[in-house]
């Protein structure tokens, strides 16, 4: 008895020409012209065009097996087709797909793709996106490790919020109350005293109750942290190393995948333009006209500042930095005056937008007692509710920072998803908790 024929992935088909080759995958598209039938047949590296008569195709997205002999054909997908020897349904499709997978068009009748996301999600260009997710969050991970920091995983469960604003989701937890956390922000901090420096890569939550192409209620957080540092000038630091590593990892894993989604995969300058807030509202108010509300940029003024940045120096990317304290969590450290003595207006907190949109917020954080306890008073909060964060500032806390990357808006950012909600398998938004 021979021995069974090992599966070749569609993506090797080259290798074998003119060899009988052993396929498994789903119907991505099937045609029947009486005499013989077409099958294009998709597994988790490309598909195939299939050849073969008398054939009885199931309905797309079957799973099904093809022995056949690979020929050159200039036509087909991949420029090789497999001539069909042997056919067999490994798990036929009970029912026709609601939408017309291969056909389907970014931005077709969205809330139809969502709400048949189980089987619309394994589309190629939704599969491409996932992708280059799973890929960038390969890379923040290896990247990171590289320099010393080790992966940690905090409750999502807790009993504070960290972040503040009125967006936590409460649960019921045995009779207490409890939230679903907003960011590992505290914890992280607290994980600084333990390994120096750390990273967390989880799922967080937020009860946005408005519906916006950025805003999810449950998003991937790419989190880092870091101890003895000078100032935030080191995390940005940190940060700007960091993209380098990932654009360049997806240059080398994913480039058939922006090619499909017709995206370019962005240079991170050396060196990341900087400018301070005041000077961002500023510049976005004479250059462009726009009046800035709020304390801090709105979606219009991130927008207009990065066109401001691509155009005149050509990067994708601009730190916004020294933010008001208005506009920051109570644990932001003050910015120094001049003189040394500490400032009440200004942070070391800053953000990263990246075409056109906020991606990063970070900073540095306050690592003295006495000072986290002044700026809870001060931002009205209730110490006793924080008692288990403010403790470990008793013990010898190093001067820290670390900023968290939205894995969804940048995903969305790199590959022109015009909302978040397609940079996500199972998005979570104000309506939507199925599938
Ligand atoms: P912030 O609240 O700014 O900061 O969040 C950090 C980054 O997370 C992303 N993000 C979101 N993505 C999708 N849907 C949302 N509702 C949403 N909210 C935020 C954005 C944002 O820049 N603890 C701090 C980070 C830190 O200082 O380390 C924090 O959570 O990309």
């Amino acid at each position: 008895m021979t021995a069974p024929l090992k599966r070749t992935l569609t993506r090797e088909l080259s290798q074998h020409e003119g060899q009988t080759v052993r396929l498994q995958g789903f119907v991505h598209a099937r045609r029947d012209l009486g005499g013989v039938q077409f099958l294009v047949l998709r597994d988790v590296t490309g598909v195939a065009q299939c050849v073969g008569s008398g054939l009885h195709l199931p309905l797309t997205e079957s799973s099904v097996e093809v022995v056949g002999k690979v020929k050159a054909h200039a036509k087909a997908p991949g420029g090789f087709e497999v001539q069909v020897e042997e056919f067999k349904v490994i798990s036929a499709a009970t029912e026709p797909t609601p939408v017309e997978i291969p056909k389907m068009e970014w931005n077709v009748n969205p809330e139809t793709m969502l709400d048949y996301r189980v089987v619309t999600v394994r589309g190629l260009k939704e599969r491409a996106a996932l992708k280059v997710q799973a890929e960038l969050v390969a890379a923040f991970r290896d990247h990171l490790r590289g320099e010393g920091f080790t992966e940690i995983s905090t409750p999502k469960i807790v009993s504070a919020g960290a972040e503040g604003g009125a967006n936590l989701f409460p649960i019921d937890y045995f009779g207490h109350p409890a939230y679903l956390a907003q960011s590992p922000q505290l914890y992280k901090q607290i994980m600084v005293g333990v390994f120096e420096r750390v990273f967390e890569v989880a799922a967080v939550y937020r009860a946005e109750e408005h519906a916006t192409s950025r805003h999810l209620n449950e998003y991937l957080s790419l989190d880092v942290e870091m101890g003895f540092i000078d100032d935030e000038e080191d995390v940005m630091g940190l940060e700007n190393r960091l993209l380098a590593s990932i654009m360049e990892h997806l240059k080398q894993t994913c480039a058939a995948e922006f090619e499909l989604l017709g995206a370019t995969i962005p240079d991170v300058p050396a060196h990341i333009p900087r400018i301070e807030l005041m000077a961002a509202r500023q510049l976005v108010t004479e250059k462009y006209g726009h009046q800035v509300g709020g304390k801090d940029l709105d979606p219009e003024a991130e927008r207009l500042l990065s066109q401001h940045y691509a155009e005149t120096e050509g990067s994708d990317f601009v730190f916004v930095t020294k933010y008001p304290r208005a506009a920051r969590p109570f644990y932001t450290h003050a910015d120094h005056n001049e003189d040394g003595s500490l400032s009440a207006d200004t942070t070391r907190g800053f953000d990263l937008l990246f075409r056109g949109i906020e991606i990063t917020s970070g900073g540095q954080r306050i690592h003295d007692h006495a000072m986290l306890m002044d700026s809870i008073a001060a931002y009205k909060l209730k110490p006793e509710t924080l008692e288990g964060y403010t403790e470990v500032f008793k013990y010898g806390m190093p001067p820290h920072g670390g900023f968290a990357i939205g894995a969804e808006r940048l995903t969305a950012k790199l590959l022109g998803i015009a909302n978040v909600r397609y940079a996500r398998a199972f998005p979570r938004d104000r309506h939507r908790l199925t599938p």
